[in-house]
């Protein structure tokens, strides 16, 4: 059963009234309709809002970190009681389908309890001074305001890799969502400020600013990243934006966290199931209807099995379920908008001047839903990997070129600017391991027998070159959101001083 928006709203403790205005409108990919319309926040608010998360900052971080962990672990509750209704506003504004909907209110769930268990282990080193009767250790502590610029196309999941990370590091959060999906954002705040009445009803004190919503356009966004009081920006979109992004906080020398564009590849070697490769392919090539930074885009078969898999791929691509993402025999969603649906058909006609077989692509006409942009995702034979490739386009296409040697293929998956995620289907082991050394796959990620999407929480997530280099989610990424304070302790009597130097007064 579906929900109407204003029921869903509520449902997830949302008061439009606080929100409605003119000026940001949340437009369903499903058909194209408004489903609200936002007040975005002006200049002076934008500093109120950052005043006060710098206010709740100074007093967070001297909460104690597995206290700070309570909090998430609350948090992770509220998810969990409202993943059907936060999963299906995921689907209505974002156009991604149900199932991906839940999953990604499931890898905020994930996250939280990863961050929890982590609200007791942010530990430092001891390490061996030179000195006699010195010790030397490390400490990590809180780094400030932290600011996280999210995008469309997993518009809560990521601000929650950040976000329960950095609470429970002792930071506090301003969040600029999308301006295509602000709903998802104000009701995952609403969640979140559910979590801190609940956590301060059993006697602590979340201070208020903790967590910062800021609705608005470009320009709320790049007045957040300029406050000199963010300490760290942690921004997921386009190359372009990163860049800009990284060129402010350069100027004052201020930490970024950057997760960019992808361009991700696959190989499919002699040796491969082809079966499973044939399933890794469809989900990461067309989930998300080809919008995920981790999207499948370049697929290099070798010349062994080329006429097996890719005539098998077609027949795949020529029956998928395309349709309202609601219904649950949906497999492909709309795209987000008209705009990546114009990118979609220019990139196709620039590959057919490179001499390009195109299959699919074309717009399919959704009964009942004729306002969105849904099409036949794309496939793309290639005669080799022309320039046209190296750019990421955020849509269903899937280029493919022939390889015969594997050399050549990593050289490939190299090539392009890009450097997020990558994997090869292969049995031989020999393959396999060249492909994740420091010969091999130049990229954040490097998979082998699975897709180059759907990425674990429990790794460290991003990628290399125009990616940005930044890593969240799991692993140690959580030290990106602390400063490192390095204490060496001298209990003995005399005061020998570092590499040996004399200095008598
Ligand atoms: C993104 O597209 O910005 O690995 C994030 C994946 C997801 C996250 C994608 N877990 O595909």
């Amino acid at each position: 059963m579906t929900k109407d928006i204003n029921t869903l709203l509520t449902s997830l403790g949302v008061n439009m009234a606080d929100y409605q205005g003119q000026d940001i409108p949340s437009v369903s990919p499903i058909n194209g309709q408004t489903m609200a319309t936002l007040r975005a926040d002006n200049a002076a608010e934008v500093t109120a809002k950052i005043d006060r998360a710098h206010a709740a900052y100074l007093q967070w971080r001297k909460v104690p970190a597995p206290r700070r962990g309570e909090l998430i672990r609350l948090f992770g509750e509220e998810l969990r009681t409202h993943k059907a209704e936060l999963g299906q506003l995921v689907t209505l504004e974002a156009g991604k389908i149900l199932q991906e909907g839940l999953g990604e209110v499931q890898e905020m769930i994930d996250i939280c309890d990863f961050a929890v268990g982590l609200s007791r282990q942010l530990y430092g080193l001891t390490i061996a001074s030179e000195r006699p009767g010195h010790r030397m250790m490390e400490q990590w502590h809180p780094v400030g305001v932290v600011g996280v610029i999210s995008a469309f196309n997993f518009p809560v999941a990521v601000w929650a890799w950040n976000a329960a990370l950095a609470f429970v590091c002792g930071d506090s959060v301003t969040w600029k969502p999308s301006e295509k999906t602000p709903l998802t954002a104000v009701a995952t705040h609403a969640l979140f400020m559910k979590a801190v009445a609940r956590f301060n009803l059993t006697g602590n004190d979340a201070p208020a600013g903790l967590a910062e919503l800021i609705i608005g356009a470009r320009e709320t966004g790049a007045q957040m990243v300029e406050d000199k009081r963010v300490a760290l920006v942690s921004a997921t979109g386009s190359t372009r934006m990163g860049r800009q992004v990284a060129e402010v906080c350069a100027k004052r020398l201020t930490r970024t966290i950057l997760e960019l564009g992808g361009n991700n590849a696959m190989i499919v070697a002699p040796s491969a199931d082809l079966e499973m490769a044939v399933r890794a392919i469809t989900f990461s090539a067309v989930g998300t209807a080809g919008q995920r930074c981790t999207t499948l885009r370049r697929l290099f078969v070798h010349d062994s099995i080329y006429d097996t898999l890719v005539p098998r791929l077609k027949k795949i691509y020529a029956g998928l379920p395309i349709g309202n993402p609601l219904e649950k025999t949906t497999l492909i969603g709309p795209l987000v908008d008209q705009a990546a649906f114009d990118g979609m058909q220019k990139a196709l006609e620039a590959a057919k001047t490179d001499q390009g077989q195109v299959f699919g692509g074309e717009r399919v006409t959704v009964a009942g839903a004729e306002g969105g942009y849904y099409v036949r995702p794309s496939i793309v034979e290639m005669p080799s990997q022309t320039e046209h490739m190296h750019h990421e386009v955020f849509a269903p296409i899937m280029y493919i070129v022939r390889y015969t040697d594997l050399q050549h293929a990593i050289a490939m998956n190299n090539e392009v600017p890009q450097g997020l995620s990558s994997s090869i289907f292969t049995t031989d082991m020999r393959e396999a391991e060249l492909f994740m050394s420091d010969v091999g796959s130049d990229c954040g990620i490097a998979n082998v027998n699975i897709g180059p999407s759907g990425a674990e929480i429990g790794g460290a997530f991003g990628g290399e070159k125009d990616t940005g280099g930044g890593r969240e989610s799991g692993s140690d990424s959580w030290k990106a959101y602390m400063r490192r304070s390095t204490n060496t302790v001298n209990y003995s009597h005399s005061l020998p001083l570092a590499q040996g130097i004399s200095f008598d007064i």
